[in-house]
């Protein structure tokens, strides 16, 4: 009897024994659809209930990455997924082309009493383009909390200290606890050199504070037709496993910090397979900043 062990990345502490010679191709999906469904459960379960442990304390993700990577896709997915239903709070672009978000802008999502909010709030970024170098320089000055919500950023130069929106004073709320790389898996290739190198400065500027650093990879379905065929198929995929290698050599982040998604941008109904990707690398978020808030407070 052939036993093997089923534990899909997603899954995080189950491990299923089956015995694969007795069960057909169907079954084995059903068997991984179940094992998903119970993470996303799981996912939903530690989010809901996540609270840092120090009173009054924010966890403060901020997204960059290249124009048009998904950023704003992002953070409207994982209110869609925490809300049950699509929802749009970060204008996203309606196309690839040009960069969309111009402003820095907080957000945060309620529960379902209106009067309370999760304990953590997104920063959408302009996107990083290629010959401009101001944009790397105000994501660096953002992760130590100068810059205010509502900044609009100007590629040509970097926010000053006598700029109305510069924050001389940042609190430990203003500060930057997560720091969350967006970048597209289908032209991951593609991106030029330049881009490369301001995510890298970016990362190690957040390495130099201590932050944490991950990356979320998204539009994983337009990188690879089995994926587009079957979104579970995204920890099957050579094809992926490839691109994220290149990455993390690039950019300096480990493979167990990048988190393959599909965003929520054409779709009118929510999907299993969809949200249980987006929940996993916003739970694996939220450890990494908790983990550096509990650090820096000892
Ligand atoms: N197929 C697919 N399209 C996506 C995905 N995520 C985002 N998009 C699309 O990609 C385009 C850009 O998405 P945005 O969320 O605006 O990207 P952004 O990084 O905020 O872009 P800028 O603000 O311009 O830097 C939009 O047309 C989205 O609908 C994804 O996972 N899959
Ligand atoms: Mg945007």
């Amino acid at each position: 009897m052939t036993k093997v062990k089923l534990k899909p990345k997603w899954v995080d502490h189950s491990i299923l024994t089956v015995d694969i010679t007795r069960i057909s191709c169907k079954d084995q999906t059903l068997l991984f659809v179940a094992a998903q469904q119970r993470d996303k459960k799981g996912a939903l379960e530690y989010i809901n209930s996540y609270k840092p442990q120090t009173e009054g304390q924010q966890l403060r993700i901020l997204l960059h990455g290249p124009v048009g990577a998904g950023k704003s896709s992002f953070i409207n997915s994982v209110q869609s997924v925490l809300k049950d239903k699509m929802c749009t709070p970060a204008l996203a672009a309606n196309t690839t082309q040009g960069c969309f978000t111009k402003q820095y802008s907080t957000y945060d999502i309620q529960k379902e009493n209106p009067e309370t909010s999760y304990p953590f709030v997104f920063n959408d970024t302009r996107g990083l383009s290629q010959h401009k170098s101001g944009l790397a320089d105000d994501v660096k000055l953002a992760l130590r909390g100068h810059v205010k919500d509502g900044y609009t950023f100007n590629p040509e130069s970097k926010l000053s200290e006598g700029n109305e929106f510069y924050n001389k004073s940042p609190t430990v709320n203003d500060k930057v606890h997560v720091l969350v790389c967006i970048v597209p898996a289908d032209t991951l290739f593609s991106m030029s050199d330049e881009t490369v190198k301001k995510i890298r400065d970016i990362r190690l500027e957040a390495s130099r504070l201590g932050i944490p650093q991950v990356a979320v990879l998204t539009r994983v379905e337009e990188a690879c037709p089995e994926i587009k065929r079957d979104l579970k198929n995204v920890y099957r995929s050579i094809n992926l496993k490839d691109k994220m290698e290149k990455f993390s050599v690039d950019v300096g982040i480990p493979m167990n910090c990048i988190f393959p998604v599909k965003n929520y941008h054409e779709e009118i109904d929510l999907s299993d397979d969809t949200d249980a990707l987006i929940l996993s690398a916003l739970r694996r978020i939220i450890d990494y900043g908790e983990d550096f808030i509990n650090r820096k407070t000892v």
